[in-house]
């Protein structure tokens, strides 16, 4: 006989497997599926990198014969629709499984009960919401993008200890130590995009990929909040445009709360447009498969306003270079369209413009606060948002150490 705990139990290994593959699933699911028989996991998986096969089927071929009778715990409820692939609900039953237990219901409307149903017309017993928060919590990105239309965006903060999270003109400022840092590099490669504003860009010039052994080639797809196309054709970003993609989304000053509005025209209401094209990206996006790297024999600095480089000229040296350009009226229309790409999860990394601006829309749903022990004296750039302003609907959810430094993490319900 299996308890609540012991169901509980399998529940939170299937959830743990479930982890394995997070970003490198594009654009399914991240599901994980153990499969137990009197007491004992007998197979476990998760969904193949790339999307396919799912979770349940490997399961089910690694237990072969001896899935007869057994329980299924399943993060997603399995599916039912016949895809690229055949509908795991159908491989329960054909396996004789006798009991699938689920924590998250697929919003998917080619599933969404369909797979219960398959199940419990063979006869198969059903149960689900079985650590329902964990399990969302790890497909929030899907679910997300499935239910809101958007990407799961993820805001991460370091802060120093007098509440500063850089230092005005001195570019790079190190506030977190490097057990911290190698947290947001995993972080960064379970994501598909990130995204920082133009002056963190310029004052910075941040590379934004993966830099941690064995992940080099999961660096998401930088972003680049840049109306004005200002972004140095020397900048680390663009150097690097040909091997993981970069897009500089032009948002009018009305779409962004946080930046000034006298740095532009307000509101000329941009039709959404874009030559942002997701099938240049292969089937995974993350992986750049375009020609090798061939800076434009344009290299340079980028002519400055001052120096009359039109905006439109700008524009066609950032294209000629690899640059994407996309171009969005609002916020909220910017991530509409990187989830029509496919893009799950975002993670916004500075610098406070960007930050207040995704704050001020009410599209963060995830914030990482680093705290450091580090002092940043005279010039600090005051953080946006500090723990005791984090109230509503966000709960605190962990709390962890690295190193000298604390991560906080916050979440809303999905
Ligand atoms: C499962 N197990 O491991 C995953 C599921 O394009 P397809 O045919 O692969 O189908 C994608 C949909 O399959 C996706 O939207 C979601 O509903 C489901 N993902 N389902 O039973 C899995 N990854
Ligand atoms: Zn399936």
């Amino acid at each position: 006989m299996t308890t609540r705990a012991d169901d509980e139990r399998f529940m939170a290994r299937a959830i743990e497997v479930s982890l394995r593959h997070q970003g490198q699933t594009f654009t399914n699911p991240s599901v994980g599926c153990v499969l137990v028989k009197d007491g004992q996991i007998i197979a476990e998986a998760v969904t193949a990198v790339g999307g396919r096969p799912h979770a349940e089927r490997q399961a089910l071929a690694i237990a072969g014969e001896a899935a007869r009778g057994a329980t299924a715990y399943v993060t997603l409820e399995p599916c039912s629709h016949w895809g690229k692939t055949p509908p795991c609900a159908n491989a329960l039953v054909e396996y004789g499984v006798a009991r699938v237990v689920v924590a998250v219901d697929d919003p998917d409307e080619r599933v969404s009960g369909r797979g219960y149903q398959i199940l419990r017309d063979a006869g198969i017993v059903v149960e689900t919401g079985l650590l329902r928060d964990e399990g969302k919590r790890a497909l929030a990105g899907y679910l997300t993008r499935q239910m809101k239309k958007r990407p799961h965006v993820i805001l991460k903060l370091a802060i120093s200890a007098n509440g500063m999270i850089g230092r005005k003109g001195e570019g790079q400022v190190a506030i977190t130590g490097p057990e911290a840092r190698h947290a947001v590099h995993e972080l960064r490669a379970r994501c598909d995009c990130i995204l920082v504003g133009i002056r963190t860009a310029i004052a910075d010039d941040p590379e934004l990929t993966v830099r941690i052994a064995g992940l080099e080639d999961r660096s998401p797809v930088r972003i680049v909040l840049d109306r004005q196309f200002e972004l140095p054709l020397t900048s680390k970003l663009v150097k690097t445009a040909r091997e993981v993609p970069v897009i500089v989304a032009a948002l009018p000053p009305s779409a962004l709360p946080g930046i000034s509005p006298s740095r532009g025209e307000i509101g000329k209401g941009l039709a959404a447009r874009s030559n942002f094209d997701s099938t240049s990206h292969s089937s995974t996006f993350k992986v750049w498969q375009g020609s090798a790297p061939s800076i434009s024999p344009l290299e340079g600095e980028m002519p400055g306003r001052a120096e009359g480089g039109s905006r439109d000229r700008r524009r066609q040296l950032l294209t000629d270079a690899g640059v994407q350009i996309l171009e969005a009226p609002t916020l909220e229309n910017l991530l509409q369209t990187l989830a029509e790409s496919g893009m799950s999860e975002l993670l916004v990394e500075g610098g406070a413009f960007a930050a207040k601006s995704f704050l001020e829309a009410g599209l963060v749903d995830r914030i990482m606060l680093f705290e450091s022990p580090v002092v940043i004296g005279k010039g600090g750039i005051e953080t946006p948002l500090s723990r005791a302003d984090i109230t509503g609907d966000y709960a605190l959810i962990s709390e962890t150490a690295y190193g000298p430094d604390r991560c906080f993490c916050y979440e809303r319900p999905i």
